[in-house]
């Protein structure tokens, strides 16, 4: 009984391995599914193939390491070998057991290098939001549009329920960002650590009471993209979501005006209008 009940398992493991790219949703996490959401930016992009890289040297490092371990068991145990040699150096051997793992980490630094460098630099022509971690909400301010701000707090399952999106993701107030624009966010918080996190964005960065921390992305698809905060902050840490609404230009300048209608009249809203402003 057991026996079949690990095979059913293995089985619908593989089940939603092979359905896994196509049962993807972007932006939403879904039941069964394994590895990454699909990604939307280039920073998650650059993510997924180091993690590639590096989980395809880790399995050979698993497999032969493992291989290793078996063949010594079978081979020099006891039974097998009654009289073992009394061999203590192998100069050849240590050379290349040490050489190596040097040679693999080496690897790994110069293929990590260039997406770590691209993620840490914030380009200059970048839109700014900001975001404050509550305990247990966010709190979103718009500096390059007047510095309006808003809170975003979790839905109750019903309310979510009831609006058809999804529980413990979906805020009564979500960030809002315009598609193909640079997005700079700086992060924040007001109580204790928390972190904000969008997978689909390849965004994860701790939001330090009195420290600003910032991080940055451009979103290729218009859509709704959901993260929650990853620090542990307490009681309700595991409902402290995070939405982020992606829209073209002219219906992300018509959210703004909406928000902040004496800004717009006063400054305008256009990425342009803003560089001049600011002397950029
Ligand atoms: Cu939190």
């Amino acid at each position: 009984m057991r026996k079949s009940r690990i095979l059913g398992w293995l089985g619908s493991a593989a089940l939603a391995a092979a359905l896994a790219g196509a049962a993807h949703a972007a932006g939403v996490p879904t039941d069964g599914s394994i590895g990454f959401q699909e990604s939307v930016t280039p920073n998650m992009d650059m993510v997924e193939k180091l993690h590639t890289i590096a989980f395809v040297i880790i399995t050979a490092i698993v497999v032969l390491v493992l291989g290793l371990m078996i063949f010594i068991m079978l081979r020099f145990n006891e039974k097998a070998n009654p009289v073992p040699s009394k061999t203590s150096h192998n100069t050849l051997l240590e050379v290349v057991w040490t050489a190596a793992p040097v040679m693999i980490v080496l690897f790994l630094i110069a293929v990590a290098t260039r997406p770590l460098y691209y993620l840490d630099t914030i380009p200059e022509d970048a839109m700014t939001v900001k975001a404050i971690g509550n305990q247990w909400n966010w709190d979103y301010v718009y500096p390059d549009h007047g510095g309006f701000e808003f809170n975003s707090a979790p839905l109750t399952i019903e309310e979510a329920a009831e609006k058809n999106v999804p529980g413990r993701l979906a805020v009564t107030e979500p960030m809002v960002v315009p598609v193909g624009q640079k997005i700079r966010v700086i992060v924040t918080a007001s109580d204790v650590l928390h972190a904000f996190a969008v997978p689909a964005f390849g965004v994860k960065i701790d939001a330090v009471p009195g420290r600003l921390n910032e991080t940055w992305f451009e979103v290729r698809e218009p859509g709704t993209y959901y993260g929650q905060c990853s620090e542990v902050c307490g009681q309700l840490h595991y409902n402290m979501p995070i939405e982020v609404r992606v829209l073209p230009q002219a219906e992300f300048d018509a959210w703004v005006l909406e928000k902040n209608p004496e800004y717009v009249k006063n400054e305008g809203i256009t990425t342009e209008a803003r560089n001049t402003n600011t002397g950029e």
